[in-house]
Parts: C-alpha cells; sequence; structure tokens
C-alpha cells in the first residue's frame, strides 16, 4: 500500500487524535489556553508526528477532511474543559488550502451549535504560506473574526511573508517560531533579527506568541520586551486532553 493509500484508509477510519501543547501568559504564568497538534495513531498504538503526514494530506487534499476531524475532536474536548475552566481558548492550525477558501469556517460554525462554546474560545492559525495569495486570504481573516475568532499567523519568520504583506490582513496575533527564540541570549546571526520581529509585530498591534520557549532565560528576554505569551517545553511538551485539564487546574 502507497503511503497515499495508507492516509486515505486513516482518514477513513479516523486514526487522528489531538495533543495540546499549553498557551502560558508570560507575565503571570498563567495558561490562557492551548495549540491542537494533531497524530496519527496508528492500528499498533505508535503515534505519527504531523510533519510526517500533514505534506502528503495538504499535496492529495485529504488535509480537508483530517481538519474537519480535528474540528470535531477539539469540539469535545472543549465541551469537557468548559466545565474546569471559563475562557480557554484552543488553537486549530489551518492548512494553506483552508485560508485560501475559508472552507472550514462553517463547519466550525455548525460544530459549535448548542455546545456553550464561544466562537472567541476558538482561533485558528496559519503559517505564513496560507498567506501568500493576499487577497482570498485577507477575506477569510476579515470572516473569521466576524465570527469571533481570533487568527494568528504561524511560524512567523521562517517564510516569505513581509511587513507590508501583513499591513494589509486584520490578525490579531503573530507567533514567532521556534529558530529565533533559540537564537536568544546566544550571538548567532538570527538573533538580532528576533527583536525586529516583536517591534513589528508591536507596531501591527498583534499579540505575540513565543513558540518553543525551552529557557527562563528566553522569558525573561521576552518579558523585558513585552511579550504576552509563550508555549514550549519549559511550560509543558504537548498531551492529551485529559492531561491539559489537569494542567490548568495547577497553572491557573
Ligand atoms: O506537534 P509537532 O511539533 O510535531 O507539529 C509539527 C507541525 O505540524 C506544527 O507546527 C504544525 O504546523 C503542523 N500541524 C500540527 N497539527 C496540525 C493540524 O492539525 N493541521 C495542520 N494543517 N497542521 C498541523
Ligand atoms: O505549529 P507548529 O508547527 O509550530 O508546532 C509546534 C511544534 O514544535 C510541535 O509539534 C511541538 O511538539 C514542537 N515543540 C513545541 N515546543 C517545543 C520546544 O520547546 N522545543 C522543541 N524542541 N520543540 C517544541
Ligand atoms: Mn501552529
Ligand atoms: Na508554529
Amino acid at each position: 500500500l502507497s503511503p497515499l493509500g495508507e492516509l486515505q484508509i486513516a482518514v477513513r477510519k479516523h486514526e487522528f487524535i489531538v495533543h495540546y501543547q499549553p498557551i502560558v501568559a508570560l507575565r503571570t504564568g498563567n495558561c490562557v489556553g492551548a495549540e491542537a497538534l494533531v497524530r496519527w495513531r496508528r492500528p499498533d498504538g505508535s503515534l505519527v508526528r504531523p510533519d510526517l503526514f500533514v505534506p502528503l494530506a495538504e499535496e492529495s487534499g485529504l488535509i480537508a477532511a483530517i481538519t474537519d476531524q480535528i474540528i470535531a475532536l477539539v469540539v469535545l474536548d472543549l465541551k469537557k474543559l468548559l466545565v474546569a475552566n471559563r475562557s480557554l481558548h484552543i488553537a486549530i492550525n489551518l492548512s494553506p488550502a483552508d485560508v485560501r477558501t475559508a472552507r472550514v469556517l462553517p463547519v466550525i460554525e455548525k460544530a459549535l451549535q448548542h455546545t456553550g462554546i464561544q466562537p472567541r474560545q476558538i482561533w485558528l492559525e496559519a503559517t505564513e504560506r496560507g498567506f501568500v495569495d493576499v487577497g482570498s486570504a485577507r477575506s477569510t481573516v476579515i470572516r473569521a473574526r466576524e465570527l469571533g475568532h481570533a487568527v494568528a499567523i504561524d511560524d512567523f519568520g521562517t517564510g516569505y511573508s513581509s511587513l507590508s504583506h501583513l499591513e494589509g490582513l486584520p490578525l490579531d496575533a503573530l507567533k514567532i517560531d521556534k529558530s529565533f527564540i533559540d537564537t536568544i541570549a546566544t550571538d548567532s546571526a538570527t538573533s538580532s533579527v528576533t527583536p525586529h520581529i516583536i517591534d513589528m509585530a508591536k507596531t501591527l498591534k498583534l499579540k505575540i506568541i513565543a513558540e518553543g520557549v525551552e529557557t527562563q532565560a528566553q522569558v525573561d528576554y521576552l518579558m523585558e520586551r513585552d511579550v504576552d505569551y509563550g508555549q514550549g517545553w519549559l511550560f509543558a511538551k504537548p498531551m492529551p486532553a485529559a492531561e491539559f485539564m489537569a494542567y490548568c487546574r495547577r497553572a491557573g
């Protein structure tokens, strides 16, 4: 069976699960939400990381069905989280095609009906690749925000977004890619770029989420520059929903 054939079967059999990586307000240490990260659970119980199948899913168009399954899983988990908590948000990753077509917006709208989950509790993340066609991305972002979602640009700094690209987009947040966070408190060439990304995000009035935070030195640097949120192994690795619920109870 080809990799694509296997992935098709996985979609048919709903073999995808979601782990949650907490997003923490740096100033208070409180958990404000999480990013939903898909894993493919093979019949033998092993978990396949998204970087090993999302590209094939995107090329083949299977990503749309996978995204729909993730939306359903996130809504089920958020309903349980609501019992324990109040205003947590979950960020869902959109593929570039989802950003171009806005196809997912009615899917999310329908999934939220009769759940008690507020649209503002669903954040949408898309990498810079999703914003290459600014015209269609812009209408998706506008519509998503009309519906009450927040929209973040993901992995910022790794793609081809320019300031002029972003200026036309009414985004809520920017996630600074881990590769830039890694350079904090080192003297590598890219470390001089990180403060400029932070300044640019502030100029555009975007909330900033630092990805891949691993050390307290990075937190200190980010807090000095008023970065709002962090995500990374220093706080927690991605984890199943039940563990995330327990984490939220501990971390406020
Ligand atoms: O969890 P991990 O670090 O292995 O995720 C790697 C990358 O895979 C993430 O940064 C993200 O860009 C992508 N990814 C994770 N979950 C999803 C998802 O549900 N949909 C899409 N399109 N991409 C995802
Ligand atoms: O959306 P994105 O492709 O950026 O997903 C983040 C990925 O990076 C996740 O798959 C997660 O497992 C991984 N990750 C998150 N935090 C850390 C971290 O602090 N260190 C490292 N090495 N990887 C991380
Ligand atoms: Mn992401
Ligand atoms: Na990211």
